[in-house]
């Protein structure tokens, strides 16, 4: 009995999430190209994977290591299958401090550097380290300067070649904040060249820092910073409409060494996720 149930609900989960997809993919049908890249590949999440990757986005070249605003999900990166999650990540102490949401995520020698941050006053920006292999706390978590994240702290990105990760403030940001990645002390401000408007979150790939922001236009440009010299360009526009919340972004190899950016949108009906994959042209 408890096994016929089982089925029937695995059943009804599959055909709905078809429905859903299909839908989600009727609305997006009509969308523009971009400018400076093209789309080799999207994957849509619905559902309870929609739960699970609407926040953060890294990758460590065989895993996509996501984020949905409490929870921490792992998928194959040739399937894009979400396979392990872990519903409860956010330390007890951290809660206790009014700790409530996962933003970007970054990953780096085993270990997923997340972005955590409080409510609404945004008292208690925290990076917190996760074991990438089980997604579980690794018992390390350390407070950021307040006064450089005044509007919490939505996302990080680890420079393994430097040993240095980098946050910002989300909107009008000014300056670039570098800390050592041992143990997360501030070395300095970077000046950007030019204020950033609602950066959603970044990873490194080339010397360079990369970042989807949340423009409120129909935009949702890719944009660089040079984190020696804080020269800040845009690299690509998606033209994914206003409609979408366009959220982290990580960035791999391909077989030629050229970068593959692979940005993560929140859909118009906020019920699905699009991992979008670009390559620059
Ligand atoms: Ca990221």
């Amino acid at each position: 009995m408890y096994a016929k149930s089982y089925v029937f609900f695995k059943r009804c989960i599959a055909l709905l999430s078809m429905i859903m997809l299909l839908i989600v993919s009727l609305d997006e049908r009509n969308l523009p190209d971009p400018d400076g890249a093209r789309i080799i590949a999207k994957q849509r999440y619905v559902l309870e994977d929609y739960y699970m990757s609407n926040q953060g986005v890294t990758n460590d070249g065989t895993y996509y290591y996501f984020s949905g605003k409490k929870n921490l999900g792992k998928a194959d990166m040739r399937t894009g299958e979400i396979f392990r999650i872990n519903t409860s990540p956010i330390p007890k102490e951290l809660k206790a401090l009014g700790c409530d949401h996962i933003g970007g995520l970054s990953c780096y020698n085993g270990i997923v550097y997340a972005a955590v941050e409080d409510g609404p006053e945004y008292l208690h920006p925290y990076i917190v380290l996760y074991d990438a292999n089980t997604l579980e706390y690794t018992g390390k978590c350390y407070e950021l300067p307040q006064e450089l994240h005044t509007e919490g702290v939505p996302w990080c990105a680890v420079d393994a070649q430097q040993k240095l990760l980098y946050t910002a403030e989300w909107s009008n940001a000014t300056v670039l904040n570098v800390f050592a990645i041992d143990d997360l002390r501030l070395i300095k401000t970077v000046p950007l060249s030019a204020p950033i408007d609602r950066m959603q979150g970044g990873e490194m790939f080339g010397g360079k820092l990369y970042l989807s922001c949340d423009e409120e236009n129909d935009l949702k440009r890719v944009f660089s910073i040079d984190v020696r010299t804080g020269d800040v360009q845009v690299v690509f526009t998606r033209n994914i409409g206003r409609s979408f919340e366009a959220e982290d972004l990580t960035v791999y190899a391909d077989t030629d060494g050229e970068p593959v950016f692979c940005v993560l949108d929140r859909g118009a009906r906020r019920k699905s996720m699009n991992l979008t994959q670009y390559r620059l042209v």
